[in-house]
């Protein structure tokens, strides 16, 4: 006879390739969660994980927080950038995974101060950016891309622009400077809010090992530096 006690919820987890799962899968294997494929090499959306109650999707690093929205994934890993554009408070962000760190910034050529009137922003985040600007009360135009945001000042298609800054390589290849610092981002796990009501042990149980699983990491960090 089959005891629905003993059923074990389902959970879905939705990640992007790249950075996002390089670095998310050390905390998965922490807490007993292992894929059965690696998306790098398979072109499988949906990866089996070692734990049969458990799947992986592979998405769009911006389409996570609109699937665990809906809930066609429980959970997720978004970079902070992702969910401040994304906007609205339609999913639940409890833990910090403190992976995939860098910062959103605007950055321009070394006279970008110094230019008079209204300045051209090019930039993906474009909510980011406008709110930005809005709460300094600088009034810009803001230019919508897709990518390569460093050409923009180059080709004369913007005065500056807003992106991701790392190392500030990419910046400094393209003869850019990173100058105003907007927020500070890392990656973090989010949940569907009806999931955790009707999955709340599963849920709860994941968001405790993956807390765990970041101390331990960040404390092998500093051990090490
Ligand atoms: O590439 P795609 O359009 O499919 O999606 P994506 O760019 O969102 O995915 P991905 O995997 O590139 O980035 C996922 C997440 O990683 C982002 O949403 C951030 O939260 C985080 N992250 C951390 C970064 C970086 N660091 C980063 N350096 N994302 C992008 N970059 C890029 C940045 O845009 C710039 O082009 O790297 C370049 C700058 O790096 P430096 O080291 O030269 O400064
Ligand atoms: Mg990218």
């Amino acid at each position: 006879m089959v005891n629905n006690m003993q059923l074990q919820q389902t959970l879905t987890i939705a990640l992007s390739k790249g950075r996002i799962y390089k670095e998310t899968v050390p905390l998965l294997a922490q807490a007993g969660i292992e894929p059965l494929d690696d998306p790098e090499k398979s072109r499988k959306l949906i990866l089996d994980t070692n734990r049969p109650e458990v799947k992986i999707v592979i998405l769009r690093a911006s389409d996570v927080p609109t699937y665990v929205e809906y809930g066609a994934a429980d959970v997720g890993v978004s970079g902070k950038d992702v969910l401040m554009e994304h906007g609205g408070d339609g999913v639940y962000e409890p833990l910090d995974l403190r992976i995939a760190q860098c910062k959103l910034m605007v950055a321009g050529a070394p006279d970008f101060a110094s230019k008079s009137g209204r300045k051209r922003i090019a930039t993906k985040f474009v909510n980011c950016a406008r709110r930005y600007f809005e709460a300094k009360g600088e009034q810009v135009e803001i230019i919508k891309l897709y990518g390569s945001m460093e050409l923009a000042p180059l080709v004369g298609l913007a005065d500056g622009i807003v992106d991701l800054v790392d190392t500030g390589n990419t910046l400094r290849a393209n003869g850019l400077e990173p100058l105003e610092h907007i927020a500070d981002i890392s990656s973090r796990l989010i949940v569907n809010k009806a999931a955790m009501k009707v999955k709340n042990a599963a849920i709860k149980t994941f968001v405790s090992h993956m807390e765990k699983a970041v101390a331990r990491l960040h404390d092998k960090d500093k051990v090490s530096s």
